[in-house]
């Protein structure tokens, strides 16, 4: 069994919509990020960044004690490995599959959410910031378009390098990054959003 600590955001999302795809058994713990819960010290003691999502593996593969990972394309790869799963061993694709997910980990998510909070959060409006961010967001949402308008998922089969744009992708028109001029991503998030699994990654929501 896995104790998710998680919120309903693109880095959270990420590893709900994993977990389902891999089948795995999770209990969810609600990280209240309004609230500060991240910043607890029990929280801290298992991710030393204080934010969501952390993993709590009771039954890791090397049949240790219970391992705790952070950061969410660090879990993505962990899981990935622990179920032999949409992380492929041999070198070729591992590499590229590795690619694409650190450019969503290092480029795609910080871009987007800087963004979001120019747009939206920062105490004054700064135009230049906006700009840069949003166009950079452009920028790459251009290049993912371009890769799918010659094949189905981000590498040659479903990845979890997939599983890390999607919600990132979704996100988009907060930050302000409209899908308008961007068919390929459309398509590819609605056959995605089809998937059973990632229907009940984004449905998992705090309770009311
Ligand atoms: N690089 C980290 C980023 C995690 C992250 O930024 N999580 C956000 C939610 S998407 C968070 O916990 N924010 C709360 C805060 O900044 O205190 C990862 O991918 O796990």
């Amino acid at each position: 069994m896995i104790d998710l600590y998680y919120w309903n955001t693109p880095n959270g999302q990420k590893i709900s919509i994993a977990l389902e795809e891999f089948g795995l058994r999770y209990t969810t713990h609600f990280v209240n990020l309004g609230k500060g819960d991240q910043k607890s010290a029990a929280y801290v003691a298992l991710n030393p960044n204080g934010r969501i999502p952390t993993i709590v593996d009771n039954d890791p593969y090397d049949g240790g004690a219970p391992l705790a990972v952070f950061e969410s394309g660090a879990i993505l790869q962990y899981l990935g490995d622990k179920t032999g799963k949409l992380f492929p061993i041999e070198a070729r694709a591992r590499a590229e599959v590795t690619g694409w997910l650190m450019w969503q980990m290092g480029a795609v998510g910080p871009m987007i959410g800087q963004a979001e909070h120019f747009a939206h959060h920062a105490p004054e409006k700064i135009p230049y910031a906006i700009e840069r961010y949003q166009n950079e967001t452009k920028r790459l949402v251009a290049i993912l378009d371009s890769r799918f308008s010659h094949r189905e998922f981000v590498t040659n089969e479903l990845s979890i390098a997939d599983i890390a744009l999607y919600p990132w992708a979704l996100a988009l028109s907060k930050a302000g990054v409209e899908l308008d001029n961007f068919g390929y991503v459309r398509s590819w998030l609605s056959k995605l959003g089809e998937r059973p699994a990632f229907k009940r990654g984004m449905a998992l929501v705090p309770p009311a």
